[in-house]
């Protein structure tokens, strides 16, 4: 099988960003955003999915954190559906109930190359530190967009929003690498009566 591995650059007068990624990893990354709190949840979004990632963001934080996340959101989404090719021998489809702590998340996921997203996700706080939380769906959304994916996301209960917010990378993560893994039953084959999910 081919190395499902793929690196995208992207420019703009808001945002510099690189992100390389390894569909078959350990889980290993490399992340520079700018942002913390944004470092600290694509870590876990490595960690959990198994995609190696190094991402480096020079971004307009002078302004604020938005084009930073949201870009580095769209860069992530276009290096998975390239690595991913024609997306054949994927498992496709999965959904987890994460907890942590008090907090409950759902993902569920279609690696469909149908981009949608049902964010069903409310914080109690604008602020994690100095990260507004709003910026949590910004960055989903631009994942599912940009990588051909169908993502459904549902806070079932919780109460700190750091918690929330991880929580929503972390089943994001644990969803991704199941629906990217490799199905030994069907290896061979793009999962779709389709015949192409691409
Ligand atoms: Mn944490």
């Amino acid at each position: 099988m081919a190395e499902r591995r793929a690196e995208i650059s992207r420019k703009t007068n808001e945002t510099d960003v690189f992100v390389r990624v390894n569909i078959d990893g350990t889980g290993k990354s490399q992340i520079s955003t700018g942002v913390g709190f944004f470092d600290h949840m694509l870590d876990q979004l490595s960690r959990h999915s198994l995609i190696d990632m190094d991402i480096n963001v020079k971004g307009d934080l002078h302004i604020d954190d938005h084009h930073t996340v949201e870009d580095t959101g769209i860069a992530i989404g276009q290096a998975i559906s390239k690595a991913l090719g024609d997306r054949r021998g994927i498992t496709r489809y999965a959904s987890l109930d994460l907890a942590m702590d008090e907090t409950m998340t759902k993902a569920a996921v279609d690696i469909s190359g149908r981009p949608f997203l049902v964010w069903n996700v409310m914080f109690s706080a604008p602020k994690i530190g100095t990260f507004d939380t709003e910026l949590v769906r910004e960055f989903f959304q631009a994942l599912a967009q940009n990588g051909g994916i169908t993502l459904h996301v549902l806070n079932h209960y919780g109460a700190n929003n750091h918690h929330i917010a991880e929580t929503c990378f972390k089943a994001v993560a644990r969803v991704l690498r199941t629906a990217t893994e490799i199905d030994p039953r069907q290896a061979d084959r793009v999962p779709s009566t389709k015949g192409m999910l691409a």
